[in-house]
């Protein structure tokens, strides 16, 4: 075996060259990798005796891409181009042995191998879309060529990977290896070759899948018109579109010189450099400065859940999705055989939507068990309150499950606001006790915000993150503080709609104004969505907020066909005069003088006071860095990734601004502007919240 460089081995083994690739964590293709692959190459083509050679990859996975921390800075030679030509050029058969994830620029790497060999548990994808570019070494030419335009847009829009079976099925592998023997089969693959003196297979030349869509621009319509909901605001998408459309239209060379141009010019725009941010911001969020990777962590095989409704249903199957059982509690026969039921309707259609088989629904269900005891949670490693809002409540829960939980279980609240360490105090095991706050739906959001109290354990912080991952949440360790920090920041937010609709804009203005800028929906559609009527009560109610007079004139929402909108059936929103007129007499009686708002100022009312408040969140230690508070509106919120979050946003308007912005709205406006002390001081400082 020959060191090639320090990431680079060639082994010569009769016929056989084998190329390895060693760069931890997932050989991506750093300047080293391209070094050595160029060498290897040249190496191997230069020995007469070697007839075929082997690529593969040692660690857990092949190539997973171009090195994403390259991005942004001068490329330095060799270029990826230079590796993947010298591959497809090679005058020997070149075998790619895949294991892992062969991912973006690594899958591109295999692509232009003459032959593809895998193991089962492999994993194919061009997840570039997801880093606001498109794949930029031959991904948008290649992969049409070899398994047909409509296949292939599907990859590349959609950025999942998809496996072996699958890559076996289309044409991407040419053969199946067992598990763990991946280079003996990859190795007698190639023998196999020699001896049948098979033809050096270059992808580049396929041309069936692209002539037989040729003349039918329908297939890109119909990409585009699947996907354009999911990327309103993204610029990557079309480009992709437009990239494949070539590798029909354009001869190889002219496809391929184009998709790079697409590619770079994407990589130096803004939405990439946000994206790309977020893929390192979500990583960091699993790092606590203060609990070391190797803390060990607690087992959890069993799962108790304390609440069927919504969230109690959600929040269970997160876990009955990758195999823990759960059980769960209410109080009542009736209310616990309606949230089974809702879990198993909630699962069989997803099988109607062919997403699930029908013998996993089975499955999933069988490890769900209903209980009415709380005795039924003392063998739970982890249990997760989710019952009503109420601390008496949830003090009350917690005294209990103390005195059945087994030693060293976790004791968990789903809470959105309430203070964990006083429902810690509850128990006589503080170090057990943490939040996990799930978003809703609880089985779809990835954001998990894992409150850490006072007393609560490292290790319980460690599981929690670890439990994170394995259920494919997005984990980010939170202070204890009236809303953590997610929520916290949507109050300024929706205090500011309010005093926005009194003092002139439309509900409708307003939520245009932010589904413009990028988020999902807007704060007033938002309230219809989730019910106005939360935590109203008619007893009570004192026609003294636009959110009572709505709920007693019965516009409580969506689900009364009626809120701050109006509903058709279909549940389509329409504005609502009525509403209009409310909101007209509410602010005369209030005596609240109207004027034209310019959507500029809805914006920044909205946003910067959400700003503001993550800075006290920062100021205050309960976010751990800003880019935690840009991975929890992402993740929870549906801001736009692709303006990487309210901090980093804020980086790019420039923090003086933004300070000067809400200093002139607190003299215009008052003292729900307040400056943060932190945010001053970086403004002055010219400092920045992360870095980018
Ligand atoms: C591309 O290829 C462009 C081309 O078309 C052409 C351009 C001209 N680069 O996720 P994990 C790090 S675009 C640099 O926790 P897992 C990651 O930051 C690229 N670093 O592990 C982390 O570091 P740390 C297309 C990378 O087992 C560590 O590796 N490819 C890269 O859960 C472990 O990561 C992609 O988009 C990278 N490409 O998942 C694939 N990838 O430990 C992106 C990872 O310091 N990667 N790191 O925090 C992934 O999806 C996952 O990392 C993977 C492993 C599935 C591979």
């Amino acid at each position: 075996m020959t060191a090639i460089n320090a990431v680079t081995d060639l082994a010569i083994d009769g016929e056989i060259a084998t190329i390895r690739l060693d760069s931890p964590p997932v050989n991506a293709l750093s300047v080293e990798v391209r070094e050595g692959l160029i060498g290897a190459l040249n190496a191997a083509e230069a020995n007469a005796g070697v007839k075929a050679i082997v690529l593969i990859c040692a660690g857990r996975t092949f190539i997973a891409g171009a090195d994403i921390a390259e991005f942004g800075k001068p490329p330095r030679p060799p270029f990826l181009a230079e590796a993947l030509e010298r591959i497809e050029n090679a005058g020997k058969p070149v075998v790619a042995a895949i294991h892992g994830t062969a991912l973006g620029g690594g899958f591109e790497v295999a692509l232009t191998a003459h032959y593809r060999v895998a193991v089962p548990s492999a994993k194919f994808g061009l997840p570039e879309i997801k880093l606001g570019i498109i794949p930029g070494a031959g991904g948008t030419q290649r992969l049409p060529r070899l398994i047909g335009v409509e296949k292939a847009l599907d990859v590349i829009l959609s950025g999942a990977p998809f496996g072996a079976r699958d890559a076996k099925e289309w044409g991407v592998v040419d053969a199946l290896a067992e598990e763990g023997r991946l280079h003996e089969a990859a190795s007698a693959f190639a023998r196999e070759l020699i001896a049948a003196n098979a033809p050096l297979r270059k992808i580049r030349d396929l041309t069936a899948k692209i002539d037989a869509a040729r003349g039918h621009p329908e297939i890109f319509a119909a990409a585009r018109q699947a996907y354009a909901r999911k990327y309103r605001g993204f610029e990557a998408w079309e480009k992709a579109i437009a990239s494949v459309s070539n590798a029909v239209d354009l001869p190889f060379e002219e496809g391929i010189a184009r998709e790079r141009e697409m590619c770079l010019a994407l990589m130096a725009g803004a939405q990439s450099k946000a994206q790309r941010y977020v893929f390192f911001a979500e990583r960091q969020a699993a790092k606590i400065p203060d609990i070391p990777a190797s803390e060990a962590t607690r087992p959890v095989r069993a799962v108790g859940v304390v609440g069927a409704g919504t969230m109690g249903g959600g929040i269970a199957m997160n876990f009955l999705n990758v195999g823990i059982p759960v059980t769960i509690l209410e109080a009542s026969r009736e209310a616990l055989d309606r949230g089974l039921q809702i879990i198993r309707r909630n699962y069989e259609n997803t099988a109607r939507k062919g997403r699930l088989t029908m013998a996993e629904v089975d499955r999933r269900m069988a490890d769900l068990t209903g209980a009415l005891d709380l005795s039924a949670l003392a063998d739970a490693d982890l249990v997760i309150e989710a019952v009503f809002e109420n601390m008496a409540l949830k003090k009350d829960v917690f005294a209990k499950l103390d005195a059945i939980a087994r030693p060293g279980a976790i004791l968990a609240s789903n809470t959105s606001y309430l203070d964990i360490d006083e429902i810690a105090a509850a128990t006589k095991r503080p170090e057990d006790v943490l939040g996990l706050h799930f978003f809703s739906p609880a089985n779809v959001m990835r954001l998990l915000e894992i409150v850490r109290g006072a007393k609560t354990a490292k290790s319980a912080v460690a599981t929690a993150l670890q439990l994170a991952r394995a259920i494919g949440k997005v984990g980010v360790v939170v202070g204890v503080c009236h809303g953590f920090v997610g929520n916290r920041m949507l109050a300024p937010r929706q205090r500011e709609a309010m005093k926005l609709i009194l003092e002139g804009a439309t509900p409708w203005d307003v939520d245009r104004v932010l589904v413009e800028f990028g988020l999902p929906m807007g704060p007033f559609a938002m309230s219809d969505l989730a019910g106005l009527d939360v935590g109203w009560s008619k007893a009570t109610s004192a026609r003294a907020t636009l959110r009572e007079i709505l709920c007693e004139e019965g516009r409580r929402g969506q689900k009364t066909g009626a809120g701050f909108y109006d509903y058709d059936e279909a549940r389509n929103a329409r504005p609502s005069p009525l509403v209009e007129a409310i909101i007209r007499d509410f602010a005369l009686a209030k005596g609240v003088e109207r004027r034209a708002i310019a959507d500029a100022e809805i914006l920044a009312r909205c946003i910067y006071p959400m700003i503001n408040e993550g800075a006290r969140i920062l100021d205050e230690g309960k976010a751990l860095r800003a880019s935690d508070i840009d991975v929890v509106w992402i993740n929870g919120y549906g801001w736009p990734t692709y303006r990487g979050g309210p901090m980093f946003y804020a980086d790019a308007i420039g923090l003086g601004r933004v300070l000067a912005k809400m200093q002139e709205f607190r003299a215009a406006l008052g003292d729900d502007f307040t400056p943060s002390p932190l945010l001053e001081r970086m403004a002055r400082d010219g400092a920045r919240f992360v870095n980018s």
